[in-house]
């Protein structure tokens, strides 16, 4: 009896985790984002540029938000490293996309990126968040609404209903606590979790 009421409050009381899966091609700025997050989260003191490598692996954070456990999955985004993504599309509950919009070449080449993840079966209906990342950066470039433009002419979020596109740094941290709690948000309306 004593077990059974226990697995009862623990089921009503364990914590519910949301896996968000950060993507994007290299360099766009994905392992900042998510050290930032962990700043953020009080998880680290202080952002360390300097000390974020082009990742290879996977890195991993798991952050307590008020409102439930978040795993951030972050992903190399190379060129030969994209191969391994689709491998972590079933376990994810949102996709945090991240794209430099300050050079008109690799906002091609993640605009198609973004299309072939989109386009995945496994991902069909999964919340996507994508984040026009280094918006601190002075020089021209393509704002977050013209990026937001493309993505709809080009019909990307055709199999994602919950989509937003937003703006932020990740090196100076505006955005990005926005970004998460939609995040939140709409993995809790997708999901309903017990
Ligand atoms: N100005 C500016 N630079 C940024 C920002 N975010 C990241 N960077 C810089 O962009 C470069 C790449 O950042 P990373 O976080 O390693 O990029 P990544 O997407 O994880 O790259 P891969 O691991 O190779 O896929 C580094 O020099 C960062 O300091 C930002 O918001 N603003
Ligand atoms: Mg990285």
């Amino acid at each position: 009896m004593f077990s059974l009421l226990y697995g009862f409050w623990q089921k009503v009381f364990e914590r519910v985790e949301y896996r968000v899966l950060i993507l994007g091609i290299d360099s766009v700025g994905k392992t900042t984002l998510l050290e930032r997050i962990k700043v953020d989260y009080k998880l680290s003191a202080s952002l360390r540029p300097s000390a974020i490598l082009p990742t290879v692996g996977l890195n991993i954070a798991r952050v307590e938000d008020p409102a439930c456990r978040l795993v951030f999955w972050d992903l190399g985004g190379q060129a030969g490293l994209r191969s391994i993504w689709d491998k972590y599309y079933r376990e994810a509950d949102s996709i945090l996309f991240v794209v430099d919009c300050f050079e008109e070449a690799r906002i091609a080449e993640s605009l198609e990126v973004l299309e072939e993840c989109l386009s995945n079966n496994d991902l069909v209906g999964v919340p996507v968040l994508v984040f026009a990342n280094k918006q601190d950066q002075a020089r021209g470039g393509s704002s977050t609404e013209a990026l937001g433009s493309r993505i709809m002419d080009r019909g990307l979020f055709e199999n994602h209903s919950i989509h937003h596109v937003a703006g932020g740094s990740a090196f100076e941290g505006f955005g990005v606590r926005e970004g998460v709690q939609w995040l939140i948000k709409v993995m809790k309306t997708n999901q309903i979790k017990v």
